[in-house]
């Protein structure tokens, strides 16, 4: 259902930026649904609104999240950290957009790229050199911090890697993720300089309904963090092996040891465990006489 205008004024629901298209909006989109909150974004809306918790989502261009949120025109946000930076370092932001959590997606580096038959040597190659970006305040940060002093960047808002071709720029900065486009025009990163993921911004929030709804959400992001790693362990092992069991597991939780119907020295061993369980963890317990081993994912979690 789409909020109306008026629906939109209401004081107690949070209001929560997200991408309306792009690299972000499937992978933001997919956590709102892991969290139990399901958005059916089309083409022409702008805002929608969440029933099980009120939520109304604005849908919207990444860069523009910082702002709306800055300006407290959106409680929370859902950006790139490589956007955030940007507009911070930049100036832009007219008030402090507080703590920001990670979310653990979208990650990409923004890196500083040369025609693969420049020798680099090192920080001082870019001495002199014009560098086109979307980025020039993180650009400009770092080649300061690096005492690089007489390089310039050249505002670009797209097609970076024709930049030195067409003779605009010398090098490039831009978000690597694979590295194919650079390769496929001739270029190659050579330092990076910001690593980024998706973050939830804002949420210091004066009104007490709205500042439990976003409490409420962190709560269920953090969960739904938490329950993609893990996993819920079940075998049945030795008594006398629970305790090298638990140490090939280290991640794991107390394990629940369980009573196995006629037998007296073997137990069943349920555990939650806080990171992927591998295929030589796997290996080990099974050397340590473990059997019947189950790794399961989990769909939901709350500490
Ligand atoms: O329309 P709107 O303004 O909302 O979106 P946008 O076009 O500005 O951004 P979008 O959707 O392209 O990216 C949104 C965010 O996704 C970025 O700000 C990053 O935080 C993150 N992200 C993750 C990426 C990439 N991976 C990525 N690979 N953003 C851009 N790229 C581009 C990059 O600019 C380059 O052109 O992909 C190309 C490089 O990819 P590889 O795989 O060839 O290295
Ligand atoms: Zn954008």
């Amino acid at each position: 259902m789409d909020a109306t205008n008026k629906e939109l004024d209401s004081p107690s629901r949070l209001r929560l930026a997200v991408q309306k298209k792009g690299r972000l909006a499937d992978d933001t989109f997919d956590l709102l649904k892991r969290c139990g909150l399901a958005v059916s974004a089309s083409k022409n809306r702008l805002y929608a609104r969440i029933r099980e918790l009120p939520i109304d989502i604005l849908l919207v261009r990444d860069d523009d999240i910082p702002a709306l949120v800055a300006t407290g025109a959106s409680d929370v946000g859902i950006v790139g950290a490589n956007v955030f930076e940007e507009e911070k370092r930049a100036g832009r932001l007219k008030a402090d957009v507080p703590t920001s959590v990670p979310l653990g997606f979208s990650r990409c580096r923004l890196c500083i790229a040369l025609p693969k038959e420049h020798d680099y040597r090192g920080v001082q190659d870019f001495s002199r050199m014009r560098i086109a970006t979307s980025y020039p305040a993180l650009t400009e940060s770092w080649l300061e911090q690096h005492g690089v002093k007489d390089a310039q960047t050249v505002m670009m808002n797209g097609a970076h890697e024709i930049a030195p071709r067409l003779g605009v720029a010398d090098a490039i900065c831009d978000i690597v993720s694979t590295g194919g486009t650079l390769d496929a025009n001739g270029l190659r990163a050579v330092e990076t300089i910001f690593e980024s993921e998706a973050l939830l911004i804002g949420g210091a929030l004066n009104n007490p309904k709205k500042a439990r709804v976003a409490d409420a959400l962190k709560l269920r992001i953090e969960g739904v963090q938490r329950s993609r790693e893990a996993k819920y362990v079940m075998l049945n092992a030795p008594r006398s092996a629970v305790e090298g069991i638990s140490e090939v597991l280290p991640a794991a939780d107390k394990p629940t040891i369980l009573e196995l119907a006629g037998e007296t020295d073997k137990v069943a061993i349920h555990t939650v465990c806080g990171e992927e369980v591998v295929w030589e963890q796997l290996e080990q317990l099974k050397a340590l006489g473990a059997s019947g081993i189950l790794v399961l994912d989990i769909d939901k979690m709350l500490a």
